[in-house]
């Protein structure tokens, strides 16, 4: 049985569910969400209008946390501890900020100034990065799982997308390099032409 994802190449949910698909055959099918024929292939498939979705025959995944429980079910993967929870929902929160940072960049919004909302969604990014600090020097060097692969994830796309600089947490840059050359980090890289 094949599965297909739906997706885009730069997003960094779609992104920790292709590393997690490593050894799982599936379909990649590529959307451009910012444009209407995207956004509306996309309203058809998840009412929330985000990727990734996940098709398995006749039963589509949305939201790429439960499309990892729904393949872990599956493949009897392991369950990840409260601990790991927890690092999680940080990552996602500061995903979920850099992302309507983003937005907001697009919609003509001045992300410098000191807009409140901007500050809220800066102050949770840089929170973030602060509190997972321990675990980018420590357990994030050694284990390779839907963690490490959600901050990789998190930290390529920010830089990509100008949303942070490393200046000031140089440990980030050795977390990244120290598995910038895992075959599922390579394959799934945010292509050249796009960066
Ligand atoms: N909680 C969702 C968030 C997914 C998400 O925000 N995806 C972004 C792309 S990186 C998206 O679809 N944005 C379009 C929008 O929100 O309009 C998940 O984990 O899958």
């Amino acid at each position: 049985m094949s599965y297909t994802l739906i997706g885009s190449h730069p997003s960094p949910f779609v992104r920790r569910i292709r590393m997690l698909m490593e050894s799982i055959p599936f379909d990649f099918r590529e959307i451009n969400i910012y444009e209407s024929e995207g956004h509306l292939e996309l309203s058809r498939l998840n009412p929330v209008k985000q990727i990734p979705v996940l098709i398995d025959g006749d039963r589509t995944i949305w939201d790429s946390r439960v499309i990892f429980s729904y393949l872990s079910d599956k493949y009897g993967l392991a369950r990840l501890n409260w601990e790991q929870e927890n690092l999680l929902t940080a990552i996602d929160g500061a995903l979920n900020s850099g992302v309507a940072l983003l937005l907001m960049k697009r919609s003509g919004i001045d992300i410098t100034s000191p807009l409140m909302i901007v500050n809220r969604h800066r102050e949770r990014i840089e929170s973030v990065l602060d509190f997972l600090l321990p675990f980018a020097t420590g357990d994030g060097l050694r284990d390779w799982n839907f963690v490490t692969m959600s901050l990789y994830s998190f930290i390529d796309w920010a830089l990509f997308r100008e949303v942070i600089t490393l200046n000031d947490r140089p440990a980030y840059k050795i977390f990244l390099s120290t598995h910038a050359e895992r075959p599922s980090v390579r394959a799934t890289q945010i292509p050249e032409a796009l960066r």
